[in-house]
């Protein structure tokens, strides 16, 4: 399996316990390479742009409301298998479904408030990661 990219994102709920740090060090230690890292505060239309194919789901406001409360990390990272293995370390949507030792299961709260966001598919990521990171900050593949 070729090495592949896949956007994360640690948001406002992990970073108001103060847990960025150590979500960065086990992704580190999972193998992920950080190509690209930044601190943000999204405005209410930038976290509806990122979540537009949310729009029409019963939650949208809530997510949106929660996603822009506050800082959230956004990291690209990069590794073998990226996209599914990412989706095990961070575990199930549901906190209270999600493995023991995952991401989610640590320190997530619940469904709306679940500590991570990871990319679905290899077409999201890379729209994902254009999304926050310009070319010569993460270089496109080729
Ligand atoms: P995942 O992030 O695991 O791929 P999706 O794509 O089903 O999950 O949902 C996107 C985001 O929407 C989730 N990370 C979660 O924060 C939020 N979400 C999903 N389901 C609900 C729900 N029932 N109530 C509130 N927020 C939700």
């Amino acid at each position: 399996m070729a090495k592949q990219r896949t956007l994360s994102i640690i948001k406002p709920d992990a970073m108001e316990a103060g847990h960025a740090g150590a979500m960065i060090a086990r992704l580190e230690a999972e193998g992920f390479a950080v190509l690209g890292m930044k601190r943000l505060h999204l405005t209410r239309p930038q976290a509806e742009g990122f979540y537009a194919v949310h729009r029409e789901r019963s939650f949208f406001g809530e997510l949106v409301e929660f996603m822009s409360r506050g800082p959230i990390v956004v990291m690209a990272l990069e590794r073998e298998d990226a996209i599914a293995k990412y989706r095990e370390v961070i575990g199930a949507t549901d906190p209270g479904k999600a493995a023991e030792g995952t991401l989610r299961k640590l320190y997530g709260k619940n469904v709306g408030e679940n500590a991570a966001h990871g990319s679905d598919a290899p077409e999201t990521a890379s729209g994902e990661i254009a999304y926050f990171f310009t070319g010569y900050e993460v270089r496109p593949t080729a």
